[in-house]
C-alpha cells in the first residue's frame, strides 16, 4: 500500500480504502462505490471489525448451499471486484460457479474493465450481460444478464447489493446469498442467506469452508444449512450494533 505502514493500527481498514480508490482510478469501481464503502466501514466499526458467530453460521450455510446448487453463479460488481477480485475467482473455481458481471450504475465500459480485471486475477471465463437478455421484474440496469448465468441460476451469490435484484430473484424463487455489513438493509432482509461481515473477511473464510466440504464428505451439509436461522442471526447482528458493546 502506498504510504500507510503495516504497523498502523487501522492498516486493514486503510488497505481496503486504498483498494476501493484504486478500483475507481482503474475504472472498475463506480464513484458511488466510495459512498457505499464508507457506509460499510461505519457498520464494520460497530460490529467490532471481526467475523462474528452469526457470520460464521451464515458462511457455513452459504458454502453448503453453493455446493448443493444445480447452477450457482457469483455476481460481481465494481466494489467486490476491487476488494475481493482474486477471492471471487478462487471461489468460482472451488465451487464451480461462473462469475457474472452485473452492475447497478450503467456503464458497458466498466463491465468490460471488471471482466478484464477478473481475468488478470486468473479467471478463465467471465459472463457479461449480452444487452438483450433481461431478468423479469426488475427495472434497473441489473436486469441485463447473461442467458447462461444469473438468468438460469438456482443459487446466486450477490455480495454488496442494493436490494432491487435480490427482491426480484427471490420473487422468481431463486436462492440468494449476500454479504452485507448492514443487517437492516433491504438486501440483508430479503436474501435467503445473509453474511453480516466485511466481504474482505468473509470471502477467504467462505472459500476455505467450501474447500473443506469438498475434501471431507463426512461433514453433514444439510445440518450446516439447517443451522442457519435468518431472522435470529440478523437480530443478533442488529443487537450488537445497537448495544455499542466492545
Ligand atoms: O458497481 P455497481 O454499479 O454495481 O455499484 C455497487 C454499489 C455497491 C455502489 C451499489 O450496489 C450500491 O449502491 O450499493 P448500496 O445500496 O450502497 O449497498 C451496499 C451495501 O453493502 C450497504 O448496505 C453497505 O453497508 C454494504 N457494504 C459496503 N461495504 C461493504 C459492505 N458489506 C460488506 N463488506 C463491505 N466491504
Amino acid at each position: 500500500m502506498s504510504d500507510v505502514p503495516e504497523s498502523h493500527p487501522r492498516y486493514q481498514s486503510l488497505r481496503l480504502r486504498e483498494a476501493i480508490v484504486a478500483g475507481v482510478d482503474a475504472g472498475v469501481t463506480s464513484p458511488h462505490g466510495l459512498i457505499a464503502h464508507g457506509r460499510g466501514e461505519a457498520y464494520d466499526y460497530l460490529i467490532g471489525e471481526q467475523t462474528a458467530p452469526w457470520a460464521v453460521t451464515a458462511i457455513d450455510a452459504a458454502a453448503a448451499s453453493l455446493l448443493r446448487a444445480r447452477h450457482p453463479v457469483l455476481s460481481v460488481n465494481g466494489n467486490t471486484a476491487a476488494l475481493v477480485g482474486e477471492e471471487l475467482v478462487a471461489l468460482s473455481q472451488a465451487a464451480k460457479a461462473p462469475l457474472e458481471v452485473n452492475i447497478f450504475h450503467t456503464s458497458s465500459d466498466r463491465e468490460r474493465r471488471i471482466s478484464q480485471f477478473l481475468r488478470q486475477q486468473g479467471a478463465s471465463e467471465v459472463l457479461l450481460p449480452d444487452g438483450t437478455t433481461e431478468l423479469p421484474g426488475l427495472d434497473s440496469n441489473r436486469r441485463f444478464v447473461h442467458p447462461a448465468g444469473i438468468l438460469d441460476a438456482d443459487v446466486i451469490f450477490v455480495p454488496l447489493e442494493d436490494g432491487d435484484r435480490c427482491e426480484a430473484l427471490r420473487r422468481l424463487g431463486r436462492q440468494v446469498i449476500t454479504v452485507d455489513l448492514n443487517p437492516l438493509s433491504r438486501t440483508a432482509r430479503t436474501a435467503s442467506i445473509t453474511i453480516v461481515d466485511n466481504v474482505a473477511r468473509a470471502l477467504p473464510r467462505l472459500i476455505s469452508r467450501v474447500q473443506q466440504l469438498i475434501d471431507d464428505t463426512n461433514i453433514d451439509r444439510q445440518s450446516l444449512a439447517d443451522a442457519y436461522e435468518h431472522e435470529q442471526l440478523l437480530a443478533q447482528a442488529e443487537a450488537r450494533i445497537r448495544s455499542g458493546a466492545d
